[in-house]
């Protein structure tokens, strides 16, 4: 019997996607026509059902999630099996297999990249029908890689690539419906670089009176809500995985008193260099616990606020697969030798959905109508084209050597620009609260101020 299948009732598959919605796919198939052949009727309702269009029977099966984290997994370079949550996975060698720490198990290394595909895969034991696939891997930092997903004779590739080691690249796959008994992944580097497998999740439907039971789950592919309402307590500076403060809010009044706001120019530029100039430096990795703070969400407190799309998402850091760290004077355009605080500076990172941080790259900001070259800070909820204003504005005058610039790509390695369309924006989006709050908020780690948050008008006493 084969017979064409709809879904009537997928309540579970309806929070996973709800779940999902900031992140977005970069490989989406087509939904191959195959449909599970022998799917035995049952009496008992469970949380899914597929109803047949050719015949009045119901057939009622079960939507199971499956997920496994690499994270302390240590692989074994000649290859082996692995048994996780209830399948049996085997895998080929290794060109070199790392320890599988906090970004997951290591493939291959810069000396011995994995350039052959290396395939890990499993047999479900009977027929599954595999709705959704979800991969998170990472590359090194500038290393890129392929994927190759196989279920039954469905197939699906793609390339892959980070910009930082921590920040993940998720490769989730929707809309399927493939029957099949087995899966594989292959994974290879395009680089001299090592491969990172963080996880595997997929959500299946079996039968209702399938042997085969996925759902001890170890990674969470369903439960996770973080566009949902708040039912989450506002961060607080040491509690749980959140530093303590080094430093007592200050008012800016108190901090700017000794600052002459009439001036202009290199005078006021240098007074405010040496002011800023006295910080406290914390660390990049110090970062994804700091910015849990620093850029908590007005409107959902527990929540960090994404740049660039407005996106509110739970702030608790998972290893950069909901939001990561981005440099808003990119870090390639921060080549200015000793000086290595610059790319840790907390008033340049800001918390970023991981999908839109990875399809910014450095491009220097300017208007949408601009180049390639070019990126347009304004994508959804919110304006920030004068955030990243204020932002270049303070990294200009803090670190010695880097510059703004109408022409920023002349001298890519030390320049951010495009500097006249940044002081149009800095007055066309106003200062908001969230500017003043995450202000105000960083001063108590890094012991400094943003002066164009503080002052905008300052700006083009500066710059022009
Ligand atoms: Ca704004």
């Amino acid at each position: 019997m084969k017979s064409k299948l709809s879904l009537i009732a997928l309540g579970t598959i309806g929070l996973l996607v709800a779940s999902c919605s900031n992140t977005s796919s970069i490989a989406t198939p087509s939904a191959p026509s195959s449909t599970p052949s022998s799917l035995p009727p049952s009496t008992s309702p469970t949380s899914s059902t597929l109803s047949s269009s050719s015949s009045s029977s119901v057939q009622t099966v079960v939507l199971q999630n499956y997920g496994y984290s690499f994270v302390g997994t240590t692989l074994n370079a000649s290859g082996g099996s692995l048994s996780a949550n209830g399948l049996t996975w085997d895998y080929g060698s290794l060109a070199y297999a790392g320890p599988g720490d906090d970004r997951g198990t290591q493939i291959g290394s810069s000396k011995k990249p994995q350039t052959d595909p290396w395939t890990i895969e499993t047999d479900f034991g009977e027929s599954v029908v595999i709705k959704e696939i979800e991969i998170v891997l990472a590359t090194a930092n500038g290393g890129s890689g392929k994927y190759a997903v196989e279920a039954g004779d469905w197939s699906s590739s793609g390339t892959f690539a980070s910009q930082a080691m921590e920040d993940r690249t998720l490769v989730k796959i929707t809309d399927l419906a493939i029957s099949a008994t087995d899966f594989s992944l292959s994974l290879s580097s395009q680089a001299s670089k090592a491969l990172y497998l963080n996880q595997i999740a997929f959500l299946v439907e079996t039968a209702s009176d399938s042997a085969l039971d996925l759902s001890d789950s170890s990674v969470d592919i369903g439960g996770d809500t973080p566009d949902e309402p708040s039912k989450e307590d506002p961060i607080v500076p040491g509690k749980g995985e959140v530093p303590d403060i080094n430093f007592e809010p200050i008012s800016s009044e108190v901090y700017y008193a000794d600052v002459d706001f009439s001036a202009s120019g290199p005078t006021l530029e240098n007074t405010l260099h040496e002011l800023v100039s006295d910080m406290h430096f914390t660390s990049y990795d110090d970062a994804r616990y700091m910015l849990q703070y620093t850029d908590e969400s007005l409107t959902q407190p527990g929540y960090v606020y994404c740049t660039y799309d407005g996106a509110n998402i739970l702030a608790e850091w998972k290893r950069g697969t909901t939001w990561n760290r981005e440099h808003t004077w990119p870090q390639s355009r921060l080549i200015i030798g000793e000086d290595s605080h610059a790319k840790n500076d907390l008033h340049n990172l800001r918390a970023a959905n991981n999908t839109i941080n990875s399809g910014r790259g450095n491009q220097y900001f300017d208007e949408e109508s601009g180049s390639s070259d070019s990126y347009f800070p304004n994508l959804e909820e919110d304006d920030f084209r004068g955030d990243v204003a204020r932002i270049c504005f303070y990294m200009a005058i803090r670190y010695d050597g880097l510059k703004l610039s109408d022409n920023p790509n002349e001298e890519l390695s030390v320049s951010m620009g495009k500097l006249s369309t940044l002081l149009r924006w800095n007055k066309e989006d106003p200062v908001s609260d969230f500017e003043r709050q995450r202000n105000d908020r960083i001063y108590c780690y890094q012991h400094n101020r943003n002066p164009f948050i503080d002052h905008p008008e300052i700006a083009d006493r500066i710059f022009e």
